[in-house]
């Protein structure tokens, strides 16, 4: 089968935790502390981080990611019947330096040098989104990021993915959109762009609509796929 193709376009938006970032890799960095719990509250925090932002769009309730991912994380530690509060400032600290996925530069680079522009869509907050790009060593590699902040409700709702498309002013199908959170993608494809699901671990496909138009297993493919190889 030839590699899949994706033709017209000019620009390529990234989802942030999860697809460019790896959220584990907090907790991860506070192992010392955390023990053998270290992935299990990862785990727990993540999910709770993503439900509440679901769960708070539909409250009509909206907080910023700072808090949603602090209100996780003592959900988290709770438990794990962790109570120690300089852990939590410790891996709300390690949230806005999370590792970037090995990948990430490289790709970016070749996708820029083939005249493609580059973004960030993501629930985070600006000054999270702005920590984990420094941090990252990723400045100079986007064109624009955008927050949900912007207008105070979270993926998936179709708004958000208004803000990529109305920010960098091209049509919908002109943009590829990578995300690692299959139903971010649905929502993405959804809303005319062309999703590319980055299945980091071999999740099983989601039951919803608009299944994204290509599958990968890391970003690595993505320059050939958007013709930037
Ligand atoms: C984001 C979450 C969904 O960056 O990963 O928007």
């Amino acid at each position: 089968m030839p590699p899949p193709h994706l033709s017209g376009i000019s620009a390529c938006v990234f989802d942030a935790y999860g697809t460019l970032f790896d959220v584990a890799s907090a907790a991860e960095a506070c192992r010392d502390q955390l023990g053998e719990h270290w992935r299990a509250v990862a785990d727990t925090w993540r999910a709770k981080q993503l439900s509440y932002t679901w769960l708070r769009s539909l409250m009509g309730r909206y907080v910023d990611f700072w808090q949603v991912t602090g209100d996780a994380l003592d959900f988290a530690l709770a438990a794990r019947r962790i109570n120690d509060p300089s852990l939590r400032a410790r891996l709300m600290d390690c949230y806005l330096s999370l590792r970037p996925y090995s990948e990430v530069a490289q790709v970016l680079q070749r996708l820029r040098k083939a005249g493609k522009r580059t973004a960030i869509l993501s629930n985070g907050s600006p000054r999270m989104l702005a920590s984990a790009v420094q941090s990252a060593g990723l400045d100079d590699y986007f064109d624009a990021v955008f927050s949900v902040d912007a207008i105070k409700i979270y993926k998936p709702d179709p708004r958000v993915y208004r803000l990529a498309i109305d920010g960098l002013g091209v049509p919908a199908g002109a943009i590829s959109f990578q995300s690692s959170n299959a139903w971010d993608a649905h929502a993405a494809q959804a809303c005319g762009l062309h999703a590319v699901w980055c299945n980091r671990t071999g999740q099983i496909p989601e039951r919803l609509p608009e299944p994204p138009e290509i599958e990968i297993d890391s970003l690595t493919d993505l320059p050939a796929i958007v013709g930037a190889a």
